[in-house]
């Protein structure tokens, strides 16, 4: 976490809790405005800090200022500590459950003697909360989805979190001499989740290795220091685990400890019955111990007769039976994308103009980039006005023409109402390069109807992708219901690509979906969605899950080149 989501994240906690004690609501409010203004910065919170310009930050008095610097000194506040003091441990467990917000919890508390997650189960189970004044079956259904989803996340860290952190690692190794070094484990995987970073280094100068990887400036605290292992804790509170092994061993090393467990059986398993033996240190003849392979990961699959498998596919969903056959299928890589089809300028709610997206997509190598702002009925993202839109339209193209190097699309992320219908007239829609349509409201549908919106939406002639077609933010709410056989069935009908939204909160599709439309032959489209120009470097987690989905690039609507997209869009 950054110094400024840290902040908020601490005075975010301090409002539920005030909430939760029934403060006063305009403490509460000033909390969650300062929350609010300091996670909405531009700039780095600290050098505010560090310059004596604090008070700058809209919302942020004295008393919540002292606050601050309390927590950019010490990374903690006395204060929230105070406060969580008052309540029962397992009661701020209870807040993080989806849907339930201190209000929630305090009267679950004071009603029912739910003081922990385990209380909660037991209430919904038994079915008690539905006695209480205003909840219903519904939110019983729901508190017990959500402690199913915050159960299977627990201590898990966002990719989009982890992969900067291991690959700064990976590179402070490097530039100290270490050549063979790699991520491995569900970091090398590009799992949508990691529990902890897996760095594995070949070299023989493992003392040396252990030395250079704790004094990674980061570290908080070793937690174990081995001959072949140590782990550390970052300041940022990830666990990272090195190991160090012979450069003779390391492909085998990297082959194992990269995983997934399930993948290392089967692989060691069909070894087993071609005769040889699979550890960490290489492949081994069962007959008489002799080493085959070891150095590369290649040569480890080729000595037991299998083509390499990327490790984003290896998972064991019928990769290795694949590779043995030599029959790997190949799945899109980021060097395939030829644009970004969904991005955000300064317009609505992104951060950056259109030249500054234009210069960064031309940058990456792209050929074209769509600009699709946020159309006018979603007012927290700042929505375009049908003027605000045709003002924007001549824009982008009076920038298209003054940059050869970039093909730009004016487009837009159209809300999708609740009964499928669209956000702007269709003869507005008609004069867009490209459509990708959005649900940002009405959640909470009863499931047919939530697969009618949808399926409306994508059979509108104007709509070219659909956008996060699940609506789940990982670690936060669960998609909303509907049928994604019968869209993405639509889909395929229409001509319509369902996309892979790369924002690490969503990934959305997931690898899982990614794998149902590569099955149905329904195109995916994707996208980063970037509010700002480093934004569009989350591509990489989108390409991840598709490849992890086993996506082939012909299935990418932008892997298309220019012209081919062009000739499919009719521009
Ligand atoms: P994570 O950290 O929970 O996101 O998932 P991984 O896959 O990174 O798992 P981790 O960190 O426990 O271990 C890294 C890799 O090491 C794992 O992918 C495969 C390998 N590994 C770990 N423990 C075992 C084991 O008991 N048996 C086998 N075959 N491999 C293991
Ligand atoms: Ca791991
Ligand atoms: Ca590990």
């Amino acid at each position: 976490m950054g110094d400024n989501a840290r902040v908020a994240s601490v005075l975010e906690e301090v409002a539920d809790l005030l909430e939760l004690k029934e403060d006063s609501f305009f403490q509460v409010r000033a909390y969650r405005r300062a929350a609010r203004e300091i996670s909405a910065l531009t700039g780095d919170i600290r050098d505010l800090y560090v310059r004596g310009h604090l008070d700058q930050v809209p919302g942020v008095g004295k008393a919540i200022r002292d606050k601050v610097i309390e927590v950019l000194r010490t990374g903690e506040l006395q204060y929230l500590k105070d406060l969580q003091n008052e309540f029962p441990a397992g009661l701020l467990q209870v807040m993080q459950v989806p849907d339930i917000g201190p209000k929630t919890a305090g009267r679950l508390y004071k009603e029912l003697r739910v003081t922990n997650l385990q209380d909660l189960r037991a209430a919904a189970e038994q079915h008690r909360i539905r006695m209480l004044k205003g909840f219903g079956e519904r939110t019983e259904y729901n508190i017990l989805k959500g402690i199913r989803y915050l159960e299977s996340r627990q201590g898990r860290m966002l990719l989009g979190y982890a992969y900067p952190r291991g690959k700064a690692l990976e590179e402070h190794m490097r530039e100290r001499g270490f050549d063979l070094v790699s991520l491995g484990g569900s970091l090398r995987r590009m799992k949508e989740t990691i529990g902890d970073i897996d760095i594995l280094v070949g070299s023989s100068e493992a003392e040396r290795a252990m030395d250079t990887f704790v004094s990674y400036p980061l570290t908080a605290e070793v937690l174990l220091r081995g001959e072949t292992k140590t782990s550390i804790r970052s300041q940022d509170g990830v666990q990272v685990d090195m190991r160090v092994v012979a450069p003779s061993s390391f492909g085998a090393a990297l082959q194992y400890f990269t995983g997934s467990k399930e993948h290392n059986v089967k692989v060691r398993t069909l070894a087993n019955e071609l005769g040889y033996k699979v550890n960490e240190y290489g492949v081994f003849r069962s007959s008489d111990g002799e080493k085959v392979a070891g150095e590369t990961e290649e040569d480890v699959y080729d000595a037991l007769g299998m083509q390499w498998v990327p490790p984003e596919m290896r998972e064991d969903r019928g990769e290795v039976e694949l590779a043995r056959k030599g029959q790997v299928p190949r799945a899109v890589t980021l060097s395939d994308i030829c644009g970004d089809l969904h991005t955000h300028s300064e317009a609505s709610d992104g951060v950056d103009t259109v030249e500054a997206m234009a210069a960064a997509a031309e940058a990456l190598g792209y050929e074209y980039l769509a600009i699709t702002d946020h159309s006018r009925s979603l007012t927290v993202g700042n929505g375009l006005s049908a003027e605000r839109l045709l003002e924007s339209m001549e824009h982008v193209r009076r920038v298209n023409e003054d940059r050869p190097g970039i093909h730009l699309l004016i487009g837009t992320e159209v809300e999708i109402d609740e009964r499928g219908g669209l956000d702007y007239p269709p003869k507005l829609l008609e004069d867009l390069d490209i459509v990708v349509a959005a649900v940002h409201s009405r959640f909470k549908m009863a499931p047919e109807d939530m697969t009618e919106r949808l399926v409306t939406a994508v059979s509108n002639e104007n709509v070219n992708v659909l956008a996060h077609p699940t609506g789940r933010i990982i670690g936060e709410r669960e998609g909303y219901s509907f049928d994604m056989e019968r869209v993405m069935q639509a889909a395929k009908d229409n001509g319509v690509a369902m996309e892979v939204n790369a924002f690490p909160e969503r990934l959305d599709l997931s690898d899982l979906h990614c794998a149902m439309a590569r099955e149905r032959g329904v195109a995916i489209s994707i996208n980063s969605d970037a509010h700002n120009v480093r934004q569009l470097d989350h591509m990489r987690y989108g390409v991840a899950t598709a490849k992890r989905g086993w996506v082939p690039p012909e299935m990418v609507l932008n892997a298309l080149p220019w012209e081919a997209l062009r000739k499919h869009l009719d521009i």
